[in-house]
């Protein structure tokens, strides 16, 4: 677990300090001016935003997370999700490509040794390039303790062999966290599910490495100008100091990332429902939704209640976690409620558009589309309720 060098506020506070604020109004006026105007041009060409993201890069809205000595700007979760809530306003596809580097990292920062760190986080600091979490696989994504790929222990190198799928940034990235299954012993010969946390180890796998080869980018419903490939490996020769940790510490690498990521992906979802309020207030205001007073008001209200209990569960889930406490359970609350929410807030601007609202020069098309995907990645909306469920029975047990 990461803690953040700049955040101790204790208790309730509604109050951002003047170095949040600032970083707000920075990542507000890039949103507005630098993404939102090309959002669309980009999705529609599926284009991956690198000169965007370079630039948010040099503006200092990337790798928050990392800390100081390795050239970041040892910033916390609460940073991230008030950056992710405005960069998502202007498009959550762009939004995900800069949190990729979050996800691709934090195992690393979480277990890695200090040389690993200094050489793989520095890269990230140094030029703005670009990380992966490579864990999901053709046949086995919700379910993480059923992956296939393996690490092969020969002298001071491993060999892994496998596949993995739909791997955000992995045609950009220049490195990857790799989750692999490092011990074999109790496998049938066909790598069936095992005790996780003991058989699965991470890895830092260079692309660029013999042996990686990078799929096509896949062309996606919504959060089109995303990087989403499959990437498989044959005989990658990794050494064994980019092992993270120790073998078998890899699952709970895996499974504590996602508290330090799932908050800023809610906030991601929050942007874009922000959006849906916002381009619905307007279309109100210019006269041009048909509705009746009570519909509209339903509409709106339902909306803005929605993002506001989001926000809440949001905000408090990073906190948490940026003041060393275990938020594993606010964290799915977030991440579920707000995905849940956004999907709502999109369908409901579409129905407030009337028919306007399932065109392509409108902008609330496009936040119909990019929302889904909430649903599904970082843990689909059922794996965070069995999550919620687990760590609400395990407390009640105790
Ligand atoms: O498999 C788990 C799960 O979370 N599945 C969902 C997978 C998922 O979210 N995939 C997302 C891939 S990345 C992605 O989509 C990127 S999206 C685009 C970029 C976004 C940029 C931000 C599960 C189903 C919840 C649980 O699986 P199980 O196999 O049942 O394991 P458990 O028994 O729950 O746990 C096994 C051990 O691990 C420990 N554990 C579990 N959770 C944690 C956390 N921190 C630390 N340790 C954890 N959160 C658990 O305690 C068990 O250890 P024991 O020692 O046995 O007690
Ligand atoms: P499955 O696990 O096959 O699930 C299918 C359906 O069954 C879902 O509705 C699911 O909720 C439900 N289900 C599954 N198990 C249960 C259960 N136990 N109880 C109730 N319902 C269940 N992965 C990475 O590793 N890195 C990335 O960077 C990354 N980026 C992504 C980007 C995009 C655009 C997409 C689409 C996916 C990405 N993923 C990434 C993969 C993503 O995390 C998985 O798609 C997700 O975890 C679901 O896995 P699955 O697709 O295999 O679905």
């Amino acid at each position: 677990r990461t803690h953040t060098e700049s955040y101790t506020t204790t208790g309730y506070s509604f109050d951002f300090t003047k170095e949040q604020q600032k970083l707000k109004e920075n990542a507000k006026s890039f949103a507005r001016e630098e993404i939102l105007p090309l959002a669309a041009k980009y999705d529609r060409a599926g284009r991956y935003p690198r000169e965007i993201l370079d630039e948010a890069w040099h503006r200092g809205l990337t790798n928050h997370h990392i800390p100081k000595k390795y050239g970041g700007a040892g910033l916390g979760t609460v940073e991230e999700c008030m950056v992710a809530v405005e960069l998502g306003y202007a498009c959550s596809g762009f939004t995900v490509a800069v949190e990729a580097n979050s996800l691709g990292s934090v195992p690393l920062l979480i277990g890695g040794d200090e040389q690993l760190k200094k050489k793989y986080l520095t890269m990230l600091t140094e030029e703005p390039t670009r990380c992966a979490y490579a864990v999901t696989e053709p046949s086995a994504g919700s379910d993480v303790a059923a992956i296939r790929t393996r690490a092969v222990k020969k002298g001071d190198e491993y060999i892994l062999n496998g596949s993995k799928m739909w791997i955000t940034s992995a045609g950009e990235a220049d490195w990857y966290f790799v989750l692999a299954r490092t011990d074999c012993s109790d496998v049938n010969g066909d790598g069936g599910k095992l005790a996780a946390n003991k058989t699965l180890s991470g890895f830092i796998v260079e692309r660029e490495w013999p042996g990686v080869t990078v799929g096509r980018k896949e062309l996606n419903m919504g959060q089109r100008v995303s990087d989403t490939r499959g990437v498989t490996f044959d005989d990658v020769r990794i050494p064994a100091s980019n092992l993270i940790g120790q073998e078998g510490q890899g699952f709970k690498l895996a499974m504590a990332a996602f508290d330090q990521t799932r908050p800023a992906v809610a906030a991601n979802a929050i942007g874009l429902a922000e959006r849906c309020l916002d381009e619905s207030v307007k279309y109100v205001l210019d006269g041009r939704c048909e509705l009746n007073e009570h519909a509209i008001s339903n509409y709106i209200s339902n909306m803005a209640t929605g993002i506001e209990g989001s926000k809440a569960v949001m905000y408090r889930s990073a906190w948490m976690i940026d003041n060393g406490q275990r938020n594993t359970y606010y964290a799915s609350i977030a991440k579920c409620m707000a995905a849940e929410m956004a999907n709502k807030c999109a369908a409901d601007a579409v129905e407030l558009f009337g028919l306007n609202g399932l065109n392509a020069d409108y902008p609330v098309e496009k936040l119909m589309r990019d929302a889904k995907i909430f649903q599904i990645y970082e843990g689909t909306s059922q794996i965070q309720r069995i999550i919620i469920s687990r760590e609400l029975l395990n407390n009640a047990r105790q």
